[in-house]
């Protein structure tokens, strides 16, 4: 795969190339990464490439011919099946199913603003899909242009180790993961759960499915109830109710947490 990254913070994306699976993926020759800044663009003399917005209002916004002039540099160097993405807190938000759909390309164009954003006329004649990475403000679309490159790269085969790529992540289950332990076997005071230390696969493989539905049921109900249960999975939450329901009985009522108004 081949990504291009459009930024005028390209040290910013020489990070990825430092560490994780984006370097791996480099290393074993499965990803080519180019950073290109629209000031090396810039017609002004002052290599500028923010104005002030028409119609008034704070901060500035990124104008449109320096970033089509690096933009479409980078598209030059692409290839095959690829796609221009603006990471922009206007898009949509970016999930895993979108994720393995963009595994599938061969190459990406990741637009990353900074300011307020980018000139509207831009995004419309360049740019084929928009995604944000949640509902929080971040200062620029670079940390979101690493985070869709690491999560791309995941998707790749050969990219991850065999432990992990045959390991399936909990996005992909639909359910979160289950708490996981590690030596020492007591840590202040804290034993491991017994289960884990015998050599019971199945009963292992039972507490860390309920492991996991309780924390999705817990966290997540929005996971939750996507989620269609099996009978050995609704056996599990009615125990968990169970317990939550003994557990309660058996202990004073909790004061009512204070509230912040
Ligand atoms: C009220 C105006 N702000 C919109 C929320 C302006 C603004 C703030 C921060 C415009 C751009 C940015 C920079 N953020 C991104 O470029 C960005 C982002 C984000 O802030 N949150 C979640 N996902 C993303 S993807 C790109």
């Amino acid at each position: 795969m081949r990504i291009d990254i459009i930024t005028v913070f390209p040290q910013m994306i020489a990070a990825l190339a430092g560490g994780g699976v984006v370097a791996r993926a480099i290393d074993r020759g499965l990803l080519t990464l180019q950073a290109w800044n629209p000031r090396d663009h810039a017609d002004n003399a002052y290599g500028a490439v923010d104005d002030r917005p028409y119609g008034g209002g704070p901060g500035m916004v990124m104008m449109a011919p320096p970033l089509a002039k690096a933009l479409h540099a980078a598209r030059a160097r692409q290839s095959g099946r690829f796609r221009v993405i603006h990471l922009t807190p206007r898009g949509g938000r970016l999930t895993q199913a979108e994720v393995n759909r963009l595994a599938g390309l061969d190459g990406l164009v990741l637009l990353a603003g900074r300011y307020e954003g980018v000139d509207e006329r831009l995004v419309e004649l360049e740019v084929d899909e928009e995604w944000s990475l949640g509902d929080y403000v971040i200062s620029g679309g670079e940390l979101a242009a690493m985070v869709l490159a690491d999560a791309v790269m995941r998707q790749l085969p050969g990219v991850l180790g065999h432990g992990e790529s045959a390991r399936q992540d909990s996005f992909m289950t639909g359910l979160l993961d289950c708490p996981h332990y590690t030596r020492p076997s007591e840590y202040r005071g804290a034993r491991v759960p017994e289960v884990l230390l015998g050599g019971d696969h199945e009963a292992i493989r039972r507490w860390r499915l309920k492991q996991s539905l309780v924390a999705t049921f817990e966290k997540r109900p929005d996971l939750f109830r996507a989620r269609r249960l099996n009978d050995e999975e609704k056996k599990m939450i009615a125990e968990h109710l169970e317990e939550k329901r003994a557990g309660q009985s058996a202990q004073p009522a909790q004061p009512m947490e204070k509230d912040n108004a």
